[in-house]
């Protein structure tokens, strides 16, 4: 028995030595130590000894197990240096290669123009307010002193969801909603999507972006709204730009006015920009009617207050010159780069 478990001891380092990598090495393993190993059968044969001579030969096959197992190791060590080495040495990156550079986006010229709107009003102290897409008729046009009867309310211009709820036409239900909190005074704008049923063209889509503007105060005037809307055209489009009030009529403000400014392009001289005439249409403003503040609460006794509103797309394409609101829509990478 001792010379037979000596011969595995020896055939054993032999294998283990000649083993060329780990796959290689864990087949001797098995082979040896397994289940159905030679050292295991060696171990089941000895229940033919006679008792005493157990302990003795126990601890003699504990011992070469041992050492076969660290011949084991070792070996499993050095190979898988060796695997390592060899794989360092093929896989050799060239860190001198040059980088594949990223592209990087930027914002859409809806955003900067956005953005840039939002800064020149904030700065005036206004907080920006955001509200739901899909309104109550309620608040995007009776709280607006829409009447039923209005064309706005045309299902040909507006989208119902059913007969009491819409997706809103303009921002201004974020602004109703604002003044039924009863938090006076306010100084907001409310900018977002808004949706009409209209056809796309250069100049129109179904979904596009408005940004309105409120202020509730005592003594409102409309001097305030004409400096405060001079004030922001000259920064949004230069200290030269003069700003020209013509009557206009909305259900929600009394009186109403558009804004024109002097084209930018020509200073107001005539251009193929401004079609000749030497102005430009921006927003349509003017004060709160009475009717429309004591429907959300406010005494138009004590408070008065005025309010504008914008087109996103119709800033963002004066402002870069782009001749067709489709472009903004496209996401074309050609068109959106030069921005
Ligand atoms: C335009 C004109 C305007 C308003 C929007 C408004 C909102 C409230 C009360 C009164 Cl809560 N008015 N908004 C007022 C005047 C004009 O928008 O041409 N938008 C593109």
């Amino acid at each position: 028995m001792k010379e037979k478990l000596q011969k595995i001891k020896e055939e054993a380092v032999r294998n283990i030595e000649a083993s060329a990598d780990l796959s290689r090495l864990n087949d001797v393993r098995v082979a040896i130590l397994g289940k159905k190993g030679e050292l295991t059968a060696v171990l089941k044969s000895m229940k033919d000894l006679l008792p005493e001579e157990r302990p003795a030969f126990g601890q003699l096959v504990n011992d070469i197990r041992a050492d076969i197992e660290r011949k084991l190791e070792e070996a499993k060590a050095a190979l898988e240096e060796k695997e390592l080495m060899l794989r360092l040495e093929q896989e050799v990156i060239d860190v001198t290669l040059p980088a594949k550079s990223n592209r990087i986006g930027h914002r859409h010229p809806n955003t900067i123009a956005l953005e840039e709107v939002e800064r020149i009003f904030i700065g005036m102290g206004y907080e920006v307010v955001e509200g739901p897409e899909v309104e109550l008729d309620y608040y995007n046009f009776e709280a607006l002193n829409i009447p039923a009867n209005h064309p706005a309310k045309d299902e040909q211009d507006t989208f119902y969801v059913n007969e009491e709820i819409v997706l809103r036409t303009q921002t201004s239900p974020v602004q109703v909603r604002q003044m039924e909190k009863g938090k006076l005074p306010i100084r907001m704008i409310a900018p977002g999507r808004v949706f009409r049923s209209d056809e796309v063209d250069a100049t129109h889509s179904p979904s596009f972006h408005q940004i309105e503007g409120l202020v509730i105060d005592r003594h409102i005037t409309f001097a305030d709204l004409k400096g405060t809307l001079e004030a922001f055209a000259r920064e949004l489009f230069g200290e030269e730009t003069n700003v020209k009030f013509r009557p206009h009529h909305f259900p929600f403000t009394e009186p109403s006015a558009e804004v024109d400014v002097t084209c930018f392009k020509c200073g107001g001289k005539g251009c193929r920009f401004c079609k000749g005439s030497g102005w430009i249409e921006i927003l349509g403003c003017g004060m709160v009617h009475p009717r429309v503040l004591r429907m959300s609460g406010i005494d138009p006794e004590e408070y008065s207050g005025f309010a504008f509103g914008m087109g996103l797309e119709r800033i963002a394409l004066l402002k870069y010159e782009i001749d067709d609101m489709r472009l903004l829509y496209e996401n074309d990478e050609r068109f959106l780069r030069q921005f």
